[in-house]
């Protein structure tokens, strides 16, 4: 038989093959597969079962044209994507993201990603992602109503509350949710949880809005813990200032760490002495502006240009919460040489395999993303359960359930780094306890 580092590059060969031109998606797979040959060791029955080959290729791939028309008249075309990663423990769940850079390439490292992290949830969720080229920014609340429409008139035949469910990300909020559930509903009438993020009063679930930023959060607390620490006093550094980075930062001063600078793609705010989320979300929730109009309303703030410039922000704490790459290797150095203690991903694949190495190097705390932002999708789950159930949980209940969550997903990464001889190594103990639970729901079904 093989050995288990010649069939992971058996394996990693054949996906660059077979991807060409899909760079976040090779990164991502690599990442994983190179976690995983202890496992292989000790599981030559994943070798003979063709586990890896199945679990880099995804069941199903729908592209599909995307027409409608602007506020002038004009015919727009943009390009839809579903990627149905893996169904071995449950439906295919995961988010939209309406972004001009997506493309099939970025929607693969998502839905891939999406698998192991729905896995370490320990809920039956399967893996999915999709999404569009399509530009929300500037346009009007028609244009994004028509383009939902029309993005779901061709969905609405793939998806269904027990076959794949998806939820917002980047460019999908509650505004586009909303859209897309009330075309899916127009087309099939059917009233179900065929989507989460849903607003309040069509099914949503209190606390699913807040999950993501707030599970990063008590992920980060149960890993500080662990080394005698807490956030208390900590000056955190928190990229973005969409859905995730706005929840992360109000879960971080609730927790009694001062959070100095946030960004959006065109540059970062500094506010030493603390940024007022009020603002923020004024901003960027309610008038959809840039994050330099923060200025206007705190002269005292310092506005930069650039996004990575916020690297350069010395602090305890650094959260990336924006998007895939954004901290590279020389922005890894100049956190790391700033004093960062810890480095907790709400964004997913935030940081380059180069920066990662920088921080495991330097013994800087760090949480991978897929398990320390799973909690967004964990609440989803909880969404889907309340739908179900025909029932409606309290936010206190809904919190509660969130934190235990993450609490769990933590002790259990932590558990298996250890178990396979990487004591610490969160990004190893997330990739094997992940995959062993979709291997073992894989190896149940047969070769399907
Ligand atoms: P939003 O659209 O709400 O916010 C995204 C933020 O990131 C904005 O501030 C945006 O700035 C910035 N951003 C986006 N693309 C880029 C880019 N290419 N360069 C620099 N900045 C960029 O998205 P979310 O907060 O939902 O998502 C953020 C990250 O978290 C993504 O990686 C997503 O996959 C991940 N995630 C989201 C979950 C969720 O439940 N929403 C769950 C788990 C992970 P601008 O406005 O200028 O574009
Ligand atoms: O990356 C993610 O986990 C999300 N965008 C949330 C997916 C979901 O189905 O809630």
């Amino acid at each position: 038989m093989k050995a288990a580092e010649q069939v992971i590059g058996d394996v990693m060969e054949q996906v660059r093959k077979r991807n060409p031109n899909e760079p976040e998606f090779h990164q991502a797979v690599l990442e994983v597969l190179e976690s995983l040959e202890p496992v292989i060791e000790r599981h030559p029955e994943f070798v003979e079962t063709g586990i890896l080959e199945r679990i880099v290729e995804p069941e199903r791939q729908l592209i599909f044209r995307v027409p409608w028309i602007d506020d002038n008249g004009r015919v727009q075309v943009n390009r839809g994507f579903r990627v149905q990663f893996n169904s071995a423990i449950g439906p295919y769940k995961g988010g939209l993201r309406f972004h001009p850079s997506v493309n099939l390439g970025i929607i693969k490292f998502l839905g891939f990603e999406q698998t192991l992290k729905n896995s370490l949830t320990g809920l039956p969720i399967g893996g999915g992602k999709g999404g569009s080229d399509f530009d929300p920014k500037g346009k009007s609340d028609f244009e994004v109503m028509r383009f939902c429409q029309s993005f779901m008139t061709e969905l609405y035949r793939y998806v269904g509350a027990d076959v794949d469910v998806p939820a917002g990300d980047i460019g999908v909020g509650a505004r586009e949710v909303g859209y897309l559930y009330g075309q899916y509903k127009r087309l099939t009438t059917l009233y179900h949880g065929v989507f989460t993020g849903k607003g309040l009063s069509y099914g949503g679930s209190l606390g699913r809005t807040q999950a993501t930023g707030y599970g990063l959060l008590y992920f980060l607390e149960e890993m500080l813990k662990d080394y005698d620490q807490s956030l208390k006093g900590k000056t955190a550094v928190i990229s973005g200032s969409g859905n995730v980075a706005i929840y992360a930062a109000e879960k971080a001063q609730q927790l009694g760490a001062l959070v100095v600078a946030m960004s959006d793609s065109n540059g970062y705010i500094y506010d030493p002495d603390g940024i007022k989320l009020d603002t923020i979300k004024q901003i960027k929730e309610v008038e959809r502006k840039r994050i330099k109009v923060y200025r206007e309303h705190h002269p005292s703030a310092q506005y930069h240009e650039g996004s990575k410039g916020i690297w350069t922000v010395k602090c305890d704490l650094a959260l990336p919460c924006a998007t895939q790459n954004e901290i590279d290797e020389e922005s890894a150095r100049i956190l790391v040489a700033n004093g960062v203690t810890a480095v907790g991903e709400g964004a997913n694949m935030p940081s380059t395999p180069e920066a990662i190495k920088v921080f495991q190097n330097n013994k800087i705390l760090f949480t991978p993303a897929k398990a320390s932002n799973a909690g967004g999708v964990a609440t989803s789950a909880l969404e889907m359960t309340q739908n179900s159930m025909r029932l409606a949980w309290t936010f206190e209940e809904v919190d509660a359930k969130l934190k235990d969550i993450m609490v769990r997903i933590y002790r259990q990464t932590s558990k298996v780094a250890k178990e396979y001889g990487f004591e610490g190594d969160l990004v190893k103990g997330a990739n094997i306890a992940g995959f062993l639970k979709v291997a073992d729901a894989m190896m149940a079904q047969g070769i399907v």
